[in-house]
């Protein structure tokens, strides 16, 4: 029999296994000395050119006709904040000023004399950076756009090549930059249920679009009533004009206004009505210089018509004919409005079949469509645990070319996404994607700010996919986000890390706080090997770092509206760290044998983790409306209920579990592989898993008579929401001894005073949290070894 810390351990509960030893509490690094500063999107070349430049009070810029207005006025706002007091713009160099910059095409003679050897790129939005501290008294830079897009990152580039010098001042990194995207369409689409982002967050998003390259905003909110039931009404003055305060910020950030209208739960598709109806919408909003146009079928009824005259012109109402009305409706904007309209791009739209790559005959009628319109797609499911290249390969075949992701992360509007903000990496999106997609936009939160750390990843994964690193761009956003402050990022990246945990509509695709769950594997892995002491001081030290993590990102210079988005997090957040400090003291205590002193901080600890546990997002912005808010669940209240258990087993000498030389039966077992033999194999990757039903029950008959001191329940994603502990000698008459309402569907722990020794330990279901039936892993039943 093993010993009780032993058996939990090797449950494998939320441990995640150790490359090494732990890296101490993380902080943001700074650039070697020397060393470029990191640039992010990561450029395509990026070389060491020569010394760095001093800035110094004054600098040339030169310009002509084809100077970018946009990026003439960031690159004055970026000089502003490097401590250039002074900017002459001048159509040829004077050499009176110390430093000259050239912003231009990247064609023009002067630029292209500076940039030397440095190759232009001849990709769409590319552009060249040289800046070479050998020309003029203390440099020149060449920034040349292949197009105005181009010189706009071109300073978007120089912005990040500033470093720090001791004095205050600021140089500019000697380097030699050739860059441009890999996909050509990179941002996000407004297309989440719930409460729309709100005029200012938008203007906010296309700001920072404009600072990590980011080129389209797909403007599809589900909940704006004239983009999707309302459809046919043109908008109201008030509305109107505000669109145009977001077309005409996406322009001076070069980012493409992308207008959708989804007339799909409506429409009739032979409609002349309709389809003027729509293209009345669309034009006015070409009126107002949009550009880019996108026409979502996404989540609608397509078994059935709209108006009989559909029956007439394609038949019976099938996947197949709505494909086909689909495709010639779209067919005839792209024709009769993309095409005779000026500076139009092609027209976009999203399948009803966006899911999958499973042909069908829907699929095949829109392979029929004009092959300038592009579409979109999901992935492999609506919330996809990855994006391969040979998934996207398999969609260019099915779709008829490139297809456009429609990625959905951040994105929290579904059920399994209540009370949870989502702030891991972007990740598992493999390099060259770029080859099958035209591009990439985020379906983010509701949360407008917080779902900058995802597209900060989008962004650069969409301009740089081979060089993309998932940690690394983590990193650069948190940075982003935490106003470049290295503490503040540092207690960003431990707040984040809380709320890691990627959910789809089945299991997870990203997991909960990796860092605290390793760090939280070491604590047990030394605490068995008798390290107790050591075990505590390093885990309080980071449950500290958790506790003042809230008040640190508060206080310091972070993105005004992250922390709004976030604050309910950021509440519970300080609350579970404060608890999570006093249950290790608690422990400490017990250590030391000072039971009442441990007795009461345990009694402290689990007052703060119920007040932790009871923060709502309220008011809510999401469908799922006021939640609890969700941090680091299955990793901290795991823990918690480990440690309680621990404590409260203290005195009762080596405790074992009896489990595993019993023998486990059930009411039902939903395929053979999930049988009851897996509850007590003392193995935790195999599970049983019950037929559909609410009162289905798992058994352990014990090897003889035992007095039980604890009982723990490993729950799968399939849990119960009430269940009951029972007992029995015989097999026959069942006694209750707890009944369980608040399970926490990850690993439910209880200890017991009775003495009385029984035979039989059931958990007796009462209520399942899912359709499916109950699913344990592993059911425990300890006792004194
Ligand atoms: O994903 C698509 C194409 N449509 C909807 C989105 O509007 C919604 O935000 C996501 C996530 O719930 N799922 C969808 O099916």
């Amino acid at each position: 029999m093993q010993s009780i810390r032993k058996t939990l351990a090797s449950a494998g509960i939320c441990a995640v296994a150790l490359a090494g030893a732990l890296v101490p509490l993380p902080a943001a690094a700074a650039p070697p000395a020397g060393a470029l500063p990191a640039v992010s999107p990561t450029p395509q070349s990026m070389t060491r050119a020569g010394s760095d430049i001093t800035v110094p009070g004054r600098v040339e810029v030169v310009v002509d006709a084809g100077t970018d207005p946009s990026a003439l006025s960031a690159l004055r706002a970026t000089l502003d904040e490097h401590g250039v007091d002074r900017i002459d713009e001048r159509a040829s160099a004077s050499g009176r000023a110390p430093l000259t910059i050239q912003l231009g095409a990247a064609s023009r003679a002067d630029i292209s004399s500076t940039l030397g050897a440095t190759e232009v790129p001849s990709h769409a939005e590319g552009y060249a950076v040289r800046a070479d501290a050998a020309r003029g008294p203390l440099g020149t830079i060449a920034l040349g756009g292949v197009d105005p897009a181009g010189q706009f990152y071109a300073v978007q580039t120089l912005e990040q090549l500033f470093v720090p010098k001791d004095d205050g001042g600021f140089r500019v990194a000697g380097a030699s930059i050739s860059d441009s995207p890999s996909m050509p369409l990179r941002g996000t689409i407004e297309g989440f249920y719930g409460e729309p982002w709100t005029h200012e967050e938008r203007l906010d998003q296309l700001e920072f679009y404009g600072d990590v390259k980011a080129n389209t905003y797909i403007y599809a909110p589900k909940d704006d009533p004239y983009h999707r039931d309302r459809w046919r009404e043109p908008y109201p003055a008030d509305k109107l004009a505000e669109l145009g305060g977001l077309v005409q910020t996406a322009t001076d950030n070069h980012v493409r206004f992308t207008f959708a209208l989804s007339p799909g739960n409506t429409v009739c598709y032979s409609s002349d009505a309709d389809y003027q109806a729509l293209v009345t919408k669309l034009q006015q909003m070409y009126d107002l210089g949009v550009r880019a146009f996108n026409i979502p079928l996404d989540d609608i009824d397509y078994g059935r018509w709209h108006c009989d005259a559909d029956r007439t012109a394609f038949g019976a109402p099938s996947a197949r004919t709505a494909g086909v009305a689909q495709a010639t409706f779209l067919d005839r904007v792209q024709r009769e409005f993309v095409e005779t309209h000026e500076g139009v791009y092609p027209l976009q739209m999203v399948p009803t079949e966006y899911y999958n790559t499973t042909d069908s005959g829907y699929k095949t009628a829109l392979r029929g469509m004009d092959e300038d319109i592009v579409v979109m797609w999901t992935g492999e499911g609506v919330v996809p645990q990855e994006v391969t290249v040979e998934q996207a390969e398999k969609a260019a075949t099915v779709f008829g070319g490139p297809t456009f992701l429609w990625d959905n992360y951040p994105v929290n509007d579904y059920g399994q996404t209540a009370g949870r903000l989502l702030l891991a990496p972007y990740d598992k999106r493999e390099a060259g994607l770029g080859e099958y997609l035209s591009g990439i936009v985020s379906n983010p939160m509701n949360q407008a700010a917080a779902s900058k750390i995802a597209i900060f990843g989008v962004a650069d994964f969409t301009w740089n996919d081979e060089a993309y690193n998932a940690e690394h761009n983590w990193s650069q956003a948190l940075q982003y986000i935490a106003g470049e402050d290295a503490p503040t990022s540092a207690a960003l990246r431990v707040f984040a890390d809380l709320n890691h945990l990627a959910p789809s509509f089945g299991a997870p695709w990203q997991p909960q706080s990796p860092e605290l769950a390793a760090r939280i594997a070491e604590f047990w892995e030394r605490w068995d090997a008798d390290k107790r002491v050591e075990a505590v001081a390093d885990l309080r030290a980071y449950a500290q770092s958790i506790a003042d993590a809230p008040a640190a990102i508060r206080s310091g210079p972070t993105d005004a509206a992250f922390l709004s988005d976030a604050s309910p997090w950021l509440d519970a957040t300080a609350l579970w760290g404060q608890s999570t400090v006093q249950l290790l003291d608690a422990v400490q205590a017990r250590i030391d044998g000072d039971d009442a002193t441990s007795d009461e901080l345990a009694a402290s600890a689990k007052a703060t983790a119920a007040q932790a546990a009871a923060v709502v997002v309220d008011p809510p912005d999401n469908t799922w409306g006021t939640a609890k808010v969700r941090i680091a669940d299955g990793v901290l209240d795991v823990f918690h209920g480990r440690i309680g258990f621990t404590l409260a087993m203290w005195g009762a000498g080596d405790v074992v579990n009896v489990a595993p030389a019993g023998t486990a039966s059930a009411s039902s077992t939903e395929v053979p592989r999930f049988g009851p033999e897996n509850v007590n194999d003392d193995d935790p990757s195999t599970r049983w898993a019950s037929g559909y039903s609410d009162d289905s029950w798992v058994q352990v008959k014990l090897a003889e008579p035992t007095v039980v001191r604890g009982i723990t329940v490993n729950w799968e994603a399939a849990c119960a929401t009430a269940y009951e502990l029972q007992t029995s000698t015989d097999g026959t008459t069942w006694k209750t001894i707890r009944t369980v309402d608040d399970s926490t569907c990850a690993l439910d722990l209880y200890t017991f005073p009775e003495d009385e020794p029984v035979q039989y330990v059931r958990m007796q279901g009462i209520d399942r949290k899912t359709t499916w039936g109950y699913s344990i892993w592993e059911l425990g039943v300890y006792a004194a070894g």
